[in-house]
């Protein structure tokens, strides 16, 4: 199977459907567990919770060039939650920014590849992250400046709960709808488990959405399942079918998503992957790409 998504792979410029993204997520994933697990460190949880959308962003939805990283008028992606890095790495190299085998290399001493993304080091990392709340003020200024410079590209943020936990996020929120900025969108990968404990434990968010829409977003009415390519597609449509803006989409994701004895556990979080959790985990990820490629293929 993996040589069959390998091929999947050769054309990665290639607007993928929603079967093709969910093959392309299973795999990514089971890719995340063994990096996370040679390395002995990073951020699984998170990193699993957010598997399915960033491959959606990369593989259907960005208007991006990865030959030509630095376009002015590329489509942006901030991973305000930059922790989950090896989520992101496993996607921009499969997408061509830089080779697949340098994931390996994932915070290595030396490598370029290190726990939080560095935009001056990485190809086709927009932003430097890691630091939790600084994502969505940064989208704002670009937004901002798409306006002045006449270039029509979106900004997409991510961003967890922790950083809707910061204040800063709640400025610019502000900020965002006093300008009815166009061309931007908040996705929530709204797990609803934090480092060490529940968003609930930590701080809750609810109504999250009624809290957006009262700072001024408009915020998706239906629910999306941010593991599921097809809700994904569907927010996608949502996105594009008014002009209403900023834009925020909340996404109900599991941390952990994958492997059974990580969904929802905050332990999960950046815990090393020991040998005998990797064997167990890898019979569910690779039973995943088995029944989604037979899916695709059948
Ligand atoms: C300002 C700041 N405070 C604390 C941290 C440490 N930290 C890293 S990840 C995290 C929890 C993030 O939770 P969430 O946003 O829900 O992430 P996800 O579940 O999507 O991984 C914390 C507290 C940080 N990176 N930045």
């Amino acid at each position: 199977m993996d040589a069959k998504v390998k091929t999947l792979l050769e054309n990665p410029n290639k607007k993928m459907n929603s079967d093709e993204l969910s093959l392309l997520s299973a795999f990514f994933r089971k890719n995340m567990w063994d990096v996370l697990h040679q390395r002995g460190t990073g951020h699984w949880g998170g990193s699993a919770s957010s598997t399915e959308l960033i491959t959606s962003l990369y593989f259907n939805r960005l208007n991006i060039e990865p030959k030509n990283p630095k376009d002015k008028k590329r489509d942006r992606f901030i991973l305000s939650k930059g922790h989950a890095s090896i989520n992101l790495y496993t996607v921009l190299a499969n997408r061509g920014y830089f080779p697949v085998e340098d994931v390996k290399t994932f915070r290595q001493f030396g490598s370029y590849l290190q726990g939080h993304p560095c935009m001056t080091k990485i190809l086709g990392v927009d932003m430097s992250t890691g630091a939790l709340g600084h994502g969505l003020s940064i989208g704002l200024g670009m937004a901002l400046a798409s306006k002045l410079s006449d270039d029509s590209y979106c900004t997409y943020v991510m961003t967890g709960e922790g950083c809707l936990n910061e204040g800063q996020s709640w400025e610019a929120l502000m900020m965002a709808s006093k300008y009815k900025v166009k061309n931007l969108v908040l996705m929530i990968d709204y797990n609803k488990v934090q480092l060490d404990g529940t968003m609930e434990e930590i701080m809750p968010l609810d109504n999250l959405k009624d809290k957006l829409t009262a700072f001024g977003w408009h915020v998706n009415n239906e629910k999306y399942d941010g593991n599921k390519t097809s809700d994904i597609l569907s927010s996608f449509d949502w996105i594009d079918s008014d002009d209403i803006w900023p834009k925020a989409v909340i996404y109900d994701t599991i941390k952990g998503k994958g492997v059974s004895f990580t969904e929802g556990k905050n332990t999960w979080h950046g815990k090393v992957i020991d040998d005998e959790s990797y064997e167990k985990g890898l019979i569910e990820l690779q039973k995943d790409i088995q029944e989604k490629g037979v899916r695709l293929w059948k």
